[in-house]
């Protein structure tokens, strides 16, 4: 049984990090819209990089939940039978065990040079970094993607959807897309789908089934 499980913010919220379109979702007043695109980044890269510094600092007062760990058990079990392609750019699902995890939003503790691309883990301020370990120049940016960019690894991604025999969205709204076009990629290809959601996302009719609840029970449930 091939599997790919997609996990968003909602995996990480009984963590403690906060979601993008719940209640607590805005950061200082502004949407995750305003302040995740590279023009809002040109228009006044302090503020970005102050969203991006304060939830870097903040992830040193996390921990994985039992949904981190079940998936865990389950790429243990599966192997290379699984893709868990994770929309969260916090380091929980390799806290909690996860060793081959798709990062396809990017990740909070890798820096990434806009002039010549070199990645460099980054865990501080990034307004603190030396200049690039590649290129010697300042134009270090938070590793992730924004609004307008193409997400990482979608040749991997789609790959590993054209083969799969059951897609599993976790936690995640459906509301930006590429991801949200996984599940309806999967079901057309032929793979099954399974939606573990606190309540449904805005593609809940594309799957074959959906439990609504916290994801530190349904993900166990799922898994064990
Ligand atoms: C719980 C829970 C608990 C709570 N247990 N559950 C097609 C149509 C329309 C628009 C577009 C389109 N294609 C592209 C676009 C444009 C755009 C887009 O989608 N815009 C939308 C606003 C419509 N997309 C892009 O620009 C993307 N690039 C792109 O498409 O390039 C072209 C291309 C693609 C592919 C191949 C070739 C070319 C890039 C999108 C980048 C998104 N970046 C962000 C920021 C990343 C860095 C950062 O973290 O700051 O990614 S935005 C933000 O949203 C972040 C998230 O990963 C992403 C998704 O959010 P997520 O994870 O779903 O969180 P929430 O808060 O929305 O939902 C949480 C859910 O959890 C809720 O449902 C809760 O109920 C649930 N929950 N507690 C279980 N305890």
């Amino acid at each position: 049984m091939r599997i790919v499980v997609l996990t968003g913010a909602g995996i990480s919220a009984e963590s403690g990090v906060p979601t993008f379109r719940d209640a607590d979702g805005l950061w200082e007043g502004h949407r995750v819209e305003e302040v995740a695109t590279p023009e809002a980044f040109v228009a006044d890269p302090a503020l970005v990089q102050s969203f991006y510094d304060a939830r870097r600092a903040a992830l040193a007062g996390v921990e994985p939940n039992p949904a981190h760990h079940a998936l865990a058990r389950l790429e243990r079990a599966l192997g290379e039978d699984l893709l868990l392609v994770t929309q969260n750019i916090d380091d929980l699902h390799e806290r909690g065990g996860s060793t081959g995890v798709l990062h396809m939003h990017g990740e909070l503790l890798s820096a990434l040079c806009a002039g010549c691309a070199a990645r460099s883990r980054w865990e501080g301020p990034l307004a603190e970094a030396p200049d690039c370990p590649g290129c010697g120049e300042a134009a270090l940016r938070p590793d992730v993607v924004w609004f307008g960019e193409v997400p990482y690894q979608m040749e991997r991604i789609f790959g590993a959807l054209d083969a799969a025999d059951l897609f599993v969205s976790i936690g995640t709204s459906g509301a930006v897309y590429p991801a949200a076009g996984f599940v309806q990629y999967a079901r057309r290809r032929g793979a099954r789908a399974l939606e573990l959601n606190l309540q449904p996302s805005d593609g809940t009719l594309w799957f074959n089934e959906a439990r609504h609840g916290p994801a530190s029970e349904l993900v166990p449930a799922w898994v064990d």
